[in-house]
C-alpha cells in the first residue's frame, strides 16, 4: 500500500500541477524582478520583462544561473526578503572562495521541511517511527533536513549526526531506530560495523534514505542486505534547498522530483538547449516557492534524465535518473565538494610546479583522496626528512583549503606522465557513475 505525506499535492493530476507551476513561476519571476537588483540587470541584458513570462512555456526566455552567479553575489545578493525576514542559512560544503550561502524564512523551512517528510513516508515512516539521522548537522543541508522532515512526519528524531560510530551503533540497538537517514557510503560502513559486532540482532532498521553523493544499485544492493532494509535514494542541493528536491518511492525507479515546488528542465551542457524527456542532460531547476533564495533556472551540473512516464506508486511528480556524472570537475568525496582547481592553488602557493594528480577510492566504504604532486629539481636533492616535512606542511594546507584530509605523495620531478591532450589530473577509481 502506498504511503503519501500529501497525497493531495503529490497524487495531482498533471493539469494541476502545471496550474501550480505556471501561477508560481510568473509571481516568483515578479518577485526577484522587483526584490533582487542582481535578477533584475540579469534579465534586462536579455531583454526580459516580468510580463513575458506567463507560464512555464516561457522559462526558456530567462537567463541561466550558476554557481558562479552564486559566488559573486556573495553573501547577500540574490537575496529576495529583508534579512530581518530571514531565520536561517545553510552552505555548501566547498571552501572560502567556492562557498554558496542559502537564505530562508520559516515559510522557506517549513516547505523544505514538508519535501523531506514526503520522502521519509515514501520510504514507509510514520510517527510510530525512530528516524535515526547521521547526516551532518550545521552548515550541511543534510541533517538539518531529515531532521524536519521526521518532525513533520511526528516520528521520534534521533539527531545523531554523522561520526561516532560506536555511539550510532548503541543508540540504534538501545532506541530501536527504525529508519536511518545518511550518505550511503556511511550506512556501508553502518553495516559492516554493525555485523562486525555481531549486533545485526539488535537492530530494528526497517528503510534507509541515503544521498548527498553518487551511488551504485550494486551498493544499494549490498546495504539492503547486509541491514535488512530497503534503501531509498533521496536528492538535493544547498541552493535549491537541500535533500528533498526529490526522492524515491518504494517503486525504486528514480527519484520524484516535488515539482509543485520545483520545475526541472533537462539541457545541452554545452549549447544551454533545452532537450527533451528522456534525454541525458544537465538539470536545471527553477524554484517557485521559495521567498528568500528562489533561484531561477539554476544549472546543477549534475546529468541526469528525466522520465514522465506514470508510476505505479501513483505518485504523478515527474522522476529523475540517478545523477550520471558532473558537466564540471567538482568530486565529491566523503560528502565535500571539492575542485581540481582549489588543490592546483594551493600547490602553486607553496611553490610546486602544476604536475599533479588527484586520485580518488573508496576503502572499506569511505573515500580516499590522495594527492601526486611532483617536486622541483631543487626540492627533490633535498633531505629525506626535508620531504616528509614537506609533505606533512601540504597535507595541512590541503586540509585549511578543503576541509578534509587528502593524503600527499612527493615524487620526483617528471614522473607524473605529461598528456598529449588535456592534462589528465583526477583518476576516480570509485566507479560511481
Ligand atoms: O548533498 C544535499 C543532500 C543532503 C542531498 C542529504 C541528499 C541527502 P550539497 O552538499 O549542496 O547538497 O551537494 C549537492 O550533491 O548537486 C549532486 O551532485 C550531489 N548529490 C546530492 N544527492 C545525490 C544523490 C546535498 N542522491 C550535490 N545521488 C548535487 C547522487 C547526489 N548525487
Amino acid at each position: 500500500m502506498p504511503n503519501y505525506y500529501q497525497p493531495e499535492i503529490e497524487c495531482a493530476s498533471r493539469e494541476q500541477i502545471r496550474h501550480w507551476q505556471d501561477e508560481r513561476l510568473v509571481h516568483t519571476v515578479r518577485h526577484v524582478y522587483e526584490n533582487v537588483e542582481y535578477y533584475r540587470k540579469k534579465m534586462q541584458k536579455k531583454g526580459v520583462t516580468p510580463d513575458d513570462i506567463r507560464s512555464v512555456d516561457d522559462l526558456c526566455k530567462l537567463p541561466f544561473l550558476t554557481k558562479d552567479d552564486l559566488r559573486d553575489a556573495y553573501p547577500y545578493g540574490l537575496l529576495a526578503k529583508p534579512l530581518s525576514d530571514c531565520v536561517r542559512i545553510q552552505s555548501t560544503s566547498g571552501t572560502t572562495g567556492r562557498r554558496v550561502v542559502a537564505f530562508y524564512t520559516q515559510h522557506d523551512i517549513d516547505l523544505w521541511d514538508e519535501c523531506c517528510a514526503r520522502a521519509i513516508v515514501a520510504a514507509g515512516g510514520t510517527k510510530d517511527d525512530v528516524v535515526h539521522v547521521s547526516y551532518g548537522y550545521g552548515l550541511f543541508t543534510g541533517g538539518p533536513g531529515l531532521n524536519g522532515g521526521s518532525h513533520k512526519v511526528g516520528s521520534l528524531t534521533l539527531p545523531m549526526s554523522s561520526g561516532n560510530t560506536e555511539r550510532q551503533i548503541q543508540f540504534m540497538c538501545d532506541l530501536g531506530s527504525t529508519i536511518l537517514c545518511c550518505t550511503p557510503s556511511y550506512a556501508a560502513y553502518l553495516a559492516e560495523s554493525i555485523i562486525e559486532r555481531g549486533l545485526r540482532d539488535q537492530i530494528k532498521l526497517k528503510a534507509g534514505i541515503f544521498g548527498a553523493e553518487a551511488w551504485s544499485e550494486e551498493m544499494r544492493h549490498d546495504i539492503e542486505e547486509k541491514l535488512g532494509i530497503k534503501a531509498y535514494d533521496i536528492y538535493g542541493l544547498t541552493e535549491i534547498s537541500g535533500p528533498g528536491v526529490s526522492f524515491e518511492c518504494a517503486e525504486q525507479g528514480g527519484m520524484h522530483i516535488n515539482e509543485d515546488h520545483f520545475i526541472a528542465e533537462i539541457i545541452d551542457p554545452n549549447t544551454g538547449e533545452v532537450l527533451p524527456d528522456g534525454e541525458k542532460g544537465e538539470l536545471v531547476f527553477t524554484s517557485i516557492t521559495k521567498e528568500a533564495f528562489p533561484l531561477l533556472r539554476y544549472r546543477t551540473r549534475d546529468i541526469c534524465a528525466l522520465n514522465r512516464t506514470p508510476c505505479s506508486c501513483g505518485r504523478t511528480h515527474v522522476r529523475m535518473s540517478k545523477p550520471m556524472g558532473r558537466s564540471d570537475d567538482m568530486l565529491i568525496v566523503k560528502g565535500v565538494n571539492v575542485f581540481p582547481s582549489q588543490i592546483e592553488t594551493v600547490l602553486l602557493a607553496q611553490g610546486y610546479p602544476a604536475n599533479y594528480q588527484i586520485i580518488v577510492s573508496r576503502e572499506n566504504n569511505s573515500d580516499l583522496l590522495e594527492v601526486l604532486v611532483e617536486m622541483t629539481p631543487e626540492m627533490f636533492s633535498d633531505a629525506l626528512s626535508t620531504v616528509s616535512a614537506r609533505e606533512h606542511d601540504l597535507v595541512g594546507a590541503l586540509k585549511a583549503m578543503l576541509g578534509i584530509y587528502a593524503k600527499v605523495r612527493l615524487v620526483a620531478p617528471k614522473t607524473i606522465t605529461r598528456s598529449e591532450g588535456k592534462a589528465v589530473r583526477v583518476i576516480d577509481k570509485r566507479n560511481l557513475y
